[in-house]
């Protein structure tokens, strides 16, 4: 989003790398300790993976198209708490510890208070959701995630009637997050969705993705899945959740307010005011050395193709003026 003139060696998709060269630290840690010293000399691959999670059913609105590859979508990422690259996060935060980790929930709701991540998220909820994503930087991908839906957790938080909105704040530690020592953005992250917005059966709460734990550079533990909005949106590492009556401010709104509105909902009409948003590169090929910007486009879709779901929460609403 910090659109910056690109040299030619910033390609983006350039900056993928091996596996091997941004392995996590605390995984070496622990299979050393173990004394499991064998697993460290076969390939990269085949234990820089995340745990598996187990009993993982399939869920509703799964697009039947062509998966992202794993490596693509957890090396071209945008995470400005690791950097400002696509892969940096990818490279900085190995080092993160997403666990022990609590969620705190304050506002408009019967049951306020810090829930710890287990209490939250049951293994037995989990399901999968295949869905699209689409960055406001026009280029999109298909990750199969493993969540919950945020509407099961907001009714279980007991929201009172003066809850309107929900408001989401990611962690604030620049000791664990490094790129927070610089000034990109306002830190902590945050965003918000309107309480139907949230309630939509599509919005996910997001634990993993390829049914294995979220990669820390895709949001560990924890994150927001919201397909039919661009992907800044999809708020990553969440540590609180506030119900309330009014709007809250999101982070990319308070950065660049005429470029970034509060919906943000995947629209190919309405452009961004310094480019189009008709069309997108779905970034889906291992193209090591040559530039994302030279990726095919195919034509972005209305709510990013799930108008069905969610079309009817914006009737009568002018989406150039609430972009
Ligand atoms: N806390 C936080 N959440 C964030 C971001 C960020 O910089 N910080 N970037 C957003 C943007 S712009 C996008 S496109 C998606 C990317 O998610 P992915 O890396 O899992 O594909 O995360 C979103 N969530
Ligand atoms: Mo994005």
């Amino acid at each position: 989003m910090l659109i910056r003139i690109r040299k030619p060696s910033d390609c983006a998709t350039s900056e993928i790398t091996p596996k091997a060269t941004f392995l996590n630290r605390r995984r070496f840690i622990a299979t050393a300790a173990a004394g499991a010293i064998a697993p460290m000399l076969a390939p990269a691959a085949a234990w820089a993976r995340g745990k598996a999670l187990p009993g993982v059913v399939k869920g509703p609105f799964n697009t039947d198209e062509k998966q992202t590859p794993y490596d693509l979508a957890t090396t071209y990422n945008n995470f400005y708490e690791f950097g400002t690259s696509k892969g940096d996060p990818a490279k900085m935060s190995g080092d993160f510890i997403p666990k022990p980790w609590s969620v705190t929930v304050e506002g408009e709701v019967g049951k306020p208070g810090t829930y710890d991540f287990d209490d939250l998220i049951k293994p037995h909820m989990l399901e999968e959701r295949i869905y699209r994503m689409r960055c406001v930087e026009a280029w999109s991908m298909v990750i199969p995630w493993t969540g919950i839906p945020l509407a099961d957790v907001i009714k279980r938080l007991e929201p009172t009637s003066k809850a309107k909105y929900v408001a989401f704040e990611t962690l604030y530690d620049k000791e664990r997050m490094p790129g927070q020592g610089y000034a990109v953005l306002d830190w902590p992250y945050v965003e918000g969705l309107r309480m139907d917005e949230a309630m939509n059966p599509l919005a996910l709460l997001a634990v993993g993705l390829y049914g294995e734990e979220m990669p820390n550079q895709n949001g560990a533990p924890i994150r927001l899945v919201v397909p039919w909005k661009y992907g800044f949106k999809s708020i990553k590492s969440i540590v609180k959740i506030r119900l309330q009556e009014t709007m809250p401010p999101t982070s990319w709104n308070k950065a660049a307010p005429r470029e970034y509105g509060f919906y943000s909902n995947v629209n190919p009409e309405v452009n961004h005011p310094r480019w189009s948003q008709a069309k997108e590169r779905r970034i889906d090929t291992k193209t090591s050395g040559i530039s994302a910007l030279f990726l095919p486009k195919q034509p972005t879709l209305m709510f990013n193709g799930y108008a069905d779901e969610v079309a009817q929460m914006y009737t009568g609403m002018d989406m150039t003026e609430n972009y």
